[in-house]
Formats: C-alpha cells, structure tokens, sequence
C-alpha cells in the first residue's frame, strides 16, 4: 500500500534536513526560501486581519467628552481618539491601509498648525461652529460636511463657537507608512501659515469653475475642500428621484474632484448613500476596507455574519473582501471613506455581489 502524502516519500526525511541545513547557511546571505512562504504571500483571496468592528457613538460620547476635560487640544496637538481594529490592537490602525480617529475640539480652543505627507479627510458628526484652515484658508464645519486636508497642506483647527465639536478623521497613514513615504514638519517659530505661491483660494473653485490656465493648486486632490452637507444631500435626493437604488448599495454617491471626474483624493474614496425606508440590501463584498459614519437613521448591518443595530453618528469598519449588507429601519444617509481611490489608480479594485 502507498501513502501519497509527500512526507512518506522515501529520503524525505534526509531531504528535509539538508534543506534545513541550506536554510541556516544562506541565512547569513540575507537569503529566504520562497517556497516555504509562497502560499501565504499570494492567497487564494485577501487574507487581512483586520476584523469587523463597531463604535456606538453613544457609548464612546462620554470618553470623548472626559478627554477634553483632561488634556488641551494645544498639549494633545490634535485630541482623538483613534478607531483602533480590534485585529490591529497597537497600531493606530482602522483597517490595513487606514487611520480612522474621532477628533474633539473645545470652544475657545485651537489645535496647532502642521503640515505632513499623509491627506485627511474629515466628516462632522457633532456640533457646530468649529472651522478647519488649509493654507491659511478657513472653512467653516458644520454637522455632515465633507473636508478635505490635502497632503503637505498646512492646517489648524479651532473653535470659536460655544458647543464642542467632533468630527471623524479618516487618513492614509498605514499606507504611506507602507511606502516609506512620511514626512511632518511644523512652522517655524513665530512664523505666520506658509501657504507658499499664491494661487486662487479654493472657494473659487466651489461653482463649477476654474481659473483659465492656473495649475490644480493642490495636485491631484480637488481644489474643493469642503462639500457642505446640505448641497451633498440636495444631490443625493435627485439621484433618488432619478433612477430605482442600486440593490447592494441603494443610492450611493462618491465625493468628486471637479478637475478630473474622479475621486476628490488621490489616496481615500469618500462615498455618500441614501438607503430608503425598508430597504434590504444584496450584500456585497469588495477589496476595499471602509469605514462608515451614520449621518441619518436608523437600521442594521450585517458585517461578516454578524448582525448589528445602527443609528446616527455610531460608526463601523467592513475589512476588504468582508460581505455586508445593510437594512433600512428609516431613511438612511451614511458617510464612508476607503482606499478604493489608490486601488482603482492600481488597478487592484474589486467588488463581488450576492
Ligand atoms: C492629524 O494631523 C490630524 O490634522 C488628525 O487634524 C489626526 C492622525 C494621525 C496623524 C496626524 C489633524 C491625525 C493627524
């Protein structure tokens, strides 16, 4: 009788020791054997371990609020608190490629102007009067507004207003971590923002027109940085009113750079969808981890085979190549960001229903 395993091959035995002995003595040569690791290298399917994860926004509303009693947005240099993946304890991370974070800012406070590498986008979830500068440039925040800090922009926040304000951040960090490609810097001493050339502000570009001739001031990010709310919403109802909703994602919109067509950023997608009352969606699975704030109503999700209740302002993560599907109790308006933007660019993006 033969045993086809291949650890019951005659010499095998022997054989596994020389390789071993290979192994140990190029090992000082910096040199690996790719055949031991192949399979892991290029799975069958994404292999991530970053897992489905849920913040109620009422339970965390209370640590957010304690921090600002404990430490200034001055001393903290940006007060959040971060999203971390519960299957990437440690590493400020959200999902493989993302940092997610909610950011309080106290009336009177202002938190100090950097600049770094990394792009910021940010999603209001609490209270009003609060802006955000990019370049000098203030814009600003209200409850469900879209705001973008584009890489190497300078930028501060502050608060003139009376009632704390909460947004949601959402940066590329992991993923320009991963490419080695960090760079930070604050200003100088005494030195006012250092918006470098002068080009036209971003407001100009906020109609449907741009300047004849002027280079996009940010690159390939938009030269809009904030999509107010109300105007996002506006669109999302002539959608509704225009075509029957999709079936995994209702009707669903995505953040635009006017200059391109394509997505406002050249790292993050940013995705604004209505769910109608009753609906239940196909679920759906794609390459893209997202992150998902509620700015309206209230449902369910079903992240992996868990279900999970919804309401506004709480938050979750759908890891890359994770089935969700969704059903609408209400209306529902829901914000999310992903790195879809960097993986279309790569040609790397996928999606699979049902
Ligand atoms: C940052 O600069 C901000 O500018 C927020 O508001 C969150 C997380 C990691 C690194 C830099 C901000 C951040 C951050």
């Amino acid at each position: 009788m033969t045993d086809p395993t291949p650890a019951a091959v005659p010499g095998r035995s022997a054989n596994q020791a020389a390789r071993a002995d290979l192994y140990r003595r190029m090992d000082v040569q910096h040199l690996a054997p790719l055949w031991e690791v192949i399979a892991n290298l290029i799975p069958a399917e994404p292999l991530s371990p970053c897992e489905p994860a849920f913040w109620q926004y009422r339970a965390l509303r209370p640590f957010i609020l304690e921090s600002g009693d404990l430490i200034t947005a001055q001393e903290a240099i940006r007060r959040v608190l971060v999203l971390e993946n519960p299957g990437l304890r440690g590493q400020s991370r959200v999902t493989q490629s993302l940092y997610a974070g909610l950011q309080l800012i106290m009336p009177g406070e202002t938190a100090p102007m950097h600049r770094h590498s990394q792009a910021a986008l940010r999603f209001v979830v609490e209270g009003r009067g609060a802006f955000t500068a990019v370049n000098g440039e203030r814009v600003a925040m209200q409850p469900g507004d879209f705001i973008i800090t584009p890489s190497w922009t300078w930028h501060d926040h502050g608060n003139p207003g009376e009632e704390p304000v909460v947004w949601l951040d959402g940066l590329d960090v992991p993923l320009v971590q991963a490419l080695a490609a960090q760079f930070h810097e604050i200003p100088p001493p005494g030195a006012a923002t250092g918006p470098g050339a002068r080009r036209p502000p971003a407001a100009s570009y906020g109609n449907n027109l741009a300047p004849l001739d002027a280079p996009p001031p940010f690159g390939p990010t938009s030269p809009v940085f904030c999509y107010p709310y109300d105007r996002s919403r506006e669109s999302l109802e002539a959608m509704a009113r225009g075509c029957e909703p999709d079936a995994s994602h209702g009707w669903k919109m995505k953040y635009l750079n006017p200059l391109t067509g394509g997505h406002a950023m050249p790292t993050m997608g940013a995705f604004l969808q209505k769910l109608p009352k009753g609906f239940k969606s196909l679920p759906c699975r794609s390459t893209d981890g997202a992150v998902y704030s509620v700015a309206e109503g209230r449902g369910r999700v079903k992240l992996g085979d868990a279900w999970q209740a919804f309401e506004a302002r709480d938050h979750f993560v759908v890891p890359s190549w994770t089935s969700a599907a969704f059903e609408a109790e209400d209306d529902c308006v829901l914000f999310s960001f992903s790195d879809r933007a960097a993986q279309e660019a790569l040609g790397l993006w996928r999606e699979r229903r049902g």
